[in-house]
């Protein structure tokens, strides 16, 4: 029989991703004639058009093609210019971004009412300490308080978050006084997440705002409503109601599945859902269930931000991230993959069916044609949980297939969170960041980086992530981490206080002295706003400069793929980072809007975009913006009599 045109192109598994388990799986995946999304992303041939940005479908005398190689020769046919065609496809973009994390937070949110009001028993507030330390940074006082009554306070404070019309939102009091005052005198300082992204909306709408400038300052305020809004509630409640993470050890991987258990996978993004998965499994009643049916047990394990988000929480064992959600299903070893909302890919649908596996979606907002779906309900979540696990234990009692676990599994360090660095660096009686700053203005720390975001089947799964992480942290770069970016160095090894030898003699004597990894993992794509905390708290420890701007960090998404890692690029870039993004970024190069967010935005006081797939690339892009930085807070010189190398030392000797 010949090949179809497919085969022919086919490349290697090799070439397809770095996870070794992955490739196993995709390789048996290709035998057996089911074809996942590594290799529907190779065959896929993006519009050359689309990929610049240079087309708009915003009203129907168009769809209208403006010509990429010379993006100024034609206009719409209402006369819309390519910048505002570009700058009105990115503001779409980070609208439905901003909208997904605020869509996730205001649900969290309501999860926290309900507890409040004593509607939701089967959730309770966890962390006091931490309710007390966020309503103290929005201004509530809580002396002599009730728990019950700061958190409602709380909840009241938060709720302005989404609803506000005016005025600002609440967390956006935890940004750097200079920050803000960049913020309120350009009007981007957000107001309520749902007027904002109604806004956005509004103001693309054909014949509305045609200036990429103005654009560009409502791109800002749309994506600080999400990193300083939903999202940031999102992961200050979820640690309230569910525990604030700590470092803890947790295993990475495919081999987490095991043969002679019921497999249950959890892959989203909202906590809830994976929570209440986490207390049913514990069952007694369930565990009999399973051993009935020949199991040992039965094993939850996560993927994705919502396994990132329970790894760190409570060392949940981790699958996998973006990249291998269709491919895990391969092993035949799934008894259940069980889905919320966000990075669902509608191909689990057609992969689960080719390997006897249930797709159950839970949440009202994503249902997928051909999967299960069984509702998740805060106040009784076993309504739910409970079907999931007798149809998982059913069909482990009755496997057909053959399982084929790869063994990959990789230990490492996760959980860690702007308080536990806080803690870890300055000690339990003088937390504080001072000791990170006095580490960066000495130079042993070059800078802080933040890597993070999704995978994309257009590069070698994992391979951007790895390769840029262990560059930055050979030149003393401490690196931070989220989401899928997190898992893909975990695979790797590198969360582990082990890698330090693979750092900078900088960065490793910091690693060795405090016992830490030199790549901290934390949490899930919504946790990016322990980034912007993190880094507010450098600037409050003093000594590098005013505001987030000022200090020497960078951050990068190397595979991203989504609209929500658009918006929290942009919410970074408008926050005062230099964001550098993989893959490819949606403008055209040399076009008014491409050096507004590529070199503009910095020269107003904001951080600004870059762009490069080359991972090495990229690292020197960073770390030239880390060491421009430190020239302008003085502090480079010190850094150069830090590190000396030995031919230095040999010359400094005679
Ligand atoms: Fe074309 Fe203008 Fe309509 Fe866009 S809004 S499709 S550029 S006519
Ligand atoms: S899940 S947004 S692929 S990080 Fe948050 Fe991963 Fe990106 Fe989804």
């Amino acid at each position: 029989m010949g090949k179809d045109k497919s085969e022919e192109t086919m490349v290697s598994v090799k070439d397809r991703t770095m996870c070794e388990a992955t490739q196993q799986m995709l390789e048996k995946a290709r035998r057996d004639g089911v074809k996942l999304d590594l290799d529907r992303g190779y065959e896929m041939k993006p519009c050359p058009i689309g990929v610049e940005s240079a087309c708009c479908k915003h009203c129907y005398m168009g769809p209208c093609r403006l010509n990429p190689r010379d993006p100024y020769k034609k206009v719409g046919v209402c006369g819309a210019t390519i910048d505002t065609i570009m700058a009105r496809n990115f503001a779409r973009n980070v609208a439905a971004g901003s909208a997904s994390h605020n869509d996730h937070g205001r649900h969290i949110l309501g999860l926290f009412r309900g507890i409040i009001d004593g509607k939701i028993k089967e959730f309770a507030i966890e962390d006091t300490i931490k309710l007390e330390k966020v309503a103290k940074s929005i201004g509530i006082e809580t002396e002599g308080k009730e728990v019950l009554a700061v958190a409602k306070e709380l909840c009241d404070e938060l709720e302005k978050t989404f609803s506000n019309v005016d005025g600002e939102m609440p967390f956006v009091k935890r940004a750097p006084k200079a920050t803000q005052e960049l913020w309120r005198k350009d009007g981007i300082m957000p107001r309520g997440a749902m007027v904002e992204v109604m806004e956005m909306m509004s103001r693309t709408h054909i014949g509305c705002d045609q200036d990429y400038n103005n654009l560009t300052k409502q791109i800002s305020r749309t994506a600080l409503a999400d990193g300083w809004g939903g999202s940031m509630v999102a992961t200050e409640l979820s640690d309230i109601m569910f525990g604030t993470p700590s470092p803890t050890l947790a295993d990475v991987n495919m081999g987490v599945l095991k043969e002679d258990h019921v497999n249950v996978i959890v892959h989203g993004h909202e906590p809830a859902m994976f929570e209440g998965m986490l207390a049913a499994v514990s069952d007694s009643f369930f565990i009999e269930e399973a051993k009935a049916k020949g199991a040992k047990g039965i094993n939850l394990v996560g993927m994705c931000c919502s396994g990132a988000e329970m790894m760190s929480r409570h060392g949940i064992p981790h699958a996998g991230n973006f990249g291998s959600t269709e491919a895990i299903m391969v092993t035949g070893a799934v008894d259940a993959m069980v889905v919320d909302i966000q990075c669902i890919k509608q191909g689990l649908a057609e992969v689960a069916r080719c390997y006897d596996t249930h797709l159950i979606t839970t949440n009202p907002r994503c249902h997928i044609e051909g999967a299960t779906h069984i509702e998740f309900e805060e106040h009784d979540p076993r309504k739910c949980t409970d079907q999931i696990l007798s149809k998982a234990i059913a069909r482990f009692g009755s496997r057909k297939l053959p399982i084929e676990i790869p063994r990959q599994v990789q230990t490492g360090v996760h959980g860690f969170t702007h308080e536990y660095i806080e803690y870890m660096l300055g000690g339990t009686f003088r937390g504080s960041y001072s000791p990170l700053n006095d580490n960066i203005i000495n130079g042993r720390i070059r800078g802080v980086a933040g890597v993070v975001g999704c995978t994309n089947p257009k590069v070698k799964q994992d391979s951007v992530h790895i390769a840029l992480v262990k560059e930055l942290i050979k030149n003393d770069v401490l690196v931070l981490q989220t989401g899928c970016s997190q898992i893909s160095l975990a695979k790797a090894g590198l969360l582990v206080p082990e890698a330090a030898p693979l750092a900078g003699p900088g960065l490793s004597e910091v690693c060795e002295t405090v016992g830490m990894p030199p790549v901290l993992g934390l949490g899930s794509c919504v946790d990016n706003t322990r980034i912007l905390i993190a880094a507010s708290a450098m600037v409050e420890a003093g000594g590098l400069g005013n505001s987030i701007a000022d200090l020497p960090v960078a951050g990068c998404a190397p595979e991203w793929m989504s609209e929500k890692a658009l918006a929290i690029g942009q919410y970074f870039v408008a926050s005062g980072v230099y964001t550098v993004f993989g893959i490819g970024f949606p403008s055209i190069k040399d076009t008014k809007f491409h050096n507004l967010l590529f070199d503009g935005l910095e020269k107003q006081g904001y951080g600004k975009w870059g762009t490069a797939a080359d991972p090495i690339e990229i690292a020197r892009m960073m770390i030239a913006h880390i060491d421009k930085k430190r020239k302008e807070l003085g502090i480079d010189k010190v850094r150069e009599r830090t590190l000396v190398d030995m031919s230095d030392r040999r010359e400094l000797a005679s």
